[in-house]
């Protein structure tokens, strides 16, 4: 009798697990769809053979189709199968059901149904900044009060010179916290702060009919201008006056606890100047001046004037490399907060020379080498070379130093880093040109989906080849809902969304919800036994590695590098659809 209890409740627990670890949910993007454009749902393989859309109201079909075999995704170990119903574009809200299984969430179809997804992911970082208290008309409830002024931030025993020796305080305000943590670090603002700005580079026309409820929302800036300059005024205190260079992050010794950002004040300091971060601010300031010139000429003088400061000391201080563990205990405090230590100049040094080029059209910054003789690859924050082509591709009808040949070879350079992807995905059992291969799966693998968006809708406007934006969205897909964990990876959409993202703020404010508009960083198999412990991530396999939980500070992180691309992919993907 004691033998077979215990069977039974071996048994029990046995289909619990089961049941919990492959839910035969189908997996829609929680969202919706756009009503010309394909629309799919993922459902593990159960043998079943029809789908129907059901009106979420009146349970009336609207739609059937069949089931057709999306084949065995790798990065998950699931043998799953495809709902396409791309045809059915009456605008309306549903529910797609598997025949004889489960019901999916409700979703939309409307033109619209990104909207609210899109400007939140920019307002993110509104909810990031420092030195500003955040009022409840702009944030509701999740208004706090102002944290970390930066007046009182000391040069670090790392970076002291003759003009700023040992105790000299700085200030250095504003900016945005990079991510869970409150430290401010100028390798990652490059390729975020550049990623917006692109942003609004290619699609001026959605930036300037948004409006985020922001403190400037009513000045004559574009909202994401205003916001961007947030981060832009707290980087210009990071080039040391007396030389150029740029100090690589503003930080405290060890990371803060769990606390609100008013309640996070041990002392801060600006760490080593050195060669990548003085090429990334160089890049930055260039791409500044030219953005910003009809709105804040001034502005954009010093931003260039800033620009060529740094790039004149990173010519003569070409490989200064932060090695944060290399120097662990050299200086005195011992600073052990994020490294993005950055080995390989190469790269900035290339992006920034381009920006520098477009911005002053002096083609002694062009560097043809930078992108002929090298791969490109979709970027990160440590690897830029790419941001350099998307610019000089951007600009190319500006630059007369480019040959005709060579601006065609750019094109489909920038084309050719993704095109395999794409004609990939549309056999891919998510069908989306990332998630694939267990290779997409590392730390901030969400951001390498928003980065991989960003490249293919760029394909898109090169070709207008519909492939890509098809590509484009089934990434927005993924993001939303269409993966292995049925996650919608951005905070406060969705009816599956992450809960408990590695946030300060989040953790500490008492809120149910955390901050809306943060991307997560999403499954990432490489780092599970430093932080929760491997045991209590459901899965090893890379695209289920992944717990929402505080713990998990390299799955469920939010960065500003993440949300970025994710910023261009939606707003990028409005634009596009509205000049269809
Ligand atoms: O995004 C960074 C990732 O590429 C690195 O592998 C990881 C470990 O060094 O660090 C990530 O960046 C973190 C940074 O160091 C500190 N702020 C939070 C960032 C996201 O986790």
């Amino acid at each position: 009798m004691k033998y077979s209890l215990s069977l039974i409740a071996f048994f029990v627990v046995l289909i619990c697990f089961d049941v919990h670890a492959q839910t035969t949910q189908p997996k829609v993007n929680q969202l919706g769809y756009l009503p010309n454009e394909a629309k799919i749902a993922v459902t593990p393989k159960t043998g079943s053979g029809s789908f129907v859309i059901k009106d979420a109201e009146s349970g009336e079909v609207k739609f059937s189709g069949l089931l057709t075999d999306g084949g065995t995704n790798e990065p998950s170990g699931e043998d799953v199968q495809i709902a396409d119903f791309s045809s059915f574009n009456e605008s309306g809200s549903y529910i797609l059901e598997i025949e004889g299984g489960e019901d999916s969430f409700g979703f939309k179809i409307s033109e619209d149904v990104y909207d609210g997804v899109t400007d939140a992911v920019l307002k993110a970082y509104y909810f990031m900044r420092a030195s500003i208290p955040l009022e409840e008309k702009y944030a509701g409830k999740w208004a706090r009060p102002e944290g970390h002024p930066d007046l009182n931030v000391m040069i670090h025993p790392s970076a002291v010179n003759e003009a700023r020796p040992e105790g000299t305080i700085i200030a250095s305000p504003k900016g945005w916290y990079d991510a869970g943590d409150y430290n401010k670090y100028v390798v990652n603002s490059g390729i975020s702060t550049y990623t917006l700005l692109f942003a609004f580079e290619q699609f001026p026309e959605v930036f300037r009919r948004q409006n985020l409820n922001i403190p400037e929302s009513n000045n004559s800036l574009p909202d994401i201008l205003d916001e961007v300059l947030w981060n832009l005024r707290w980087l210009l205190t990071m080039q040391d006056p007396t030389d150029g260079g740029v100090y690589h992050k503003v930080t405290t010794a060890s990371f803060e606890a769990a606390v609100m950002p008013q309640d996070a004040t041990n002392q801060r300091y600006a760490v080593m100047k050195n060669t990548p971060a003085t090429l990334d601010f160089a890049a930055m300031m260039a791409q500044a001046s030219r953005v910003y010139r009809p709105f804040l000429p001034s502005f954009a003088d010093s931003a260039l004037e800033a620009a060529k400061y740094a790039w004149k000391w990173a010519q003569k201080n070409d490989n200064i490399l932060y090695r944060q563990f290399q120097m662990n205990s050299q200086f005195d405090p011992d600073v052990v907060t994020g490294a993005y230590g950055d080995w390989n100049v190469s790269d900035e040094k290339f992006w920034a020379g381009a920006e520098l080029y477009i911005t002053t059209k002096d083609k002694s910054y062009y560097d043809e080498a930078g992108w002929k003789d090298q791969d490109m690859t979709i970027p990160s924050w440590n690897n830029v070379r790419a941001l350099g082509l998307y610019s000089l591709v951007h600009h190319r009808n500006e630059l007369s130093a480019i040959s005709k040949n060579d601006k065609q070879a750019m094109i489909e350079k920038l084309i050719g880093m993704t095109e395999e992807l794409v004609d990939r995905s549309s056999t891919a059992p998510y069908r989306a040109p990332f998630g694939f291969d267990n290779r997409h799966f590392f730390w901030g693998s969400n951001g390498h989906a928003g980065n991989m968006g960003m490249a293919v809708l760029q394909a898109y406007q090169l070709t207008n080849d519909p492939k890509y934006l098809t590509g484009a969205l089934h990434i927005a897909d993924y993001l939303l809902g269409v993966n292995p964990t049925g996650y919608s990876y951005i905070t406060g959409f969705g009816d599956k969304p992450i809960m408990n993202i590695h946030h300060r703020p989040s953790q500490a404010d008492g809120i149910e919800d955390p901050v809306p508009g943060l991307v997560s960083g999403g499954p990432n198999p490489g780092n599970m036994s430093q932080d929760c412990g491997e045991d209590q991530y459901p899965s090893k396999l890379p695209a289920l590695a992944f717990l929402d939980n505080w713990c998990s500070y390299s799955t469920n992180e939010i960065t500003i590098n993440w949300n970025a691309p994710v910023v261009y992919l939606f707003s990028g993907l409005k634009d596009l659809e509205r000049r269809l």
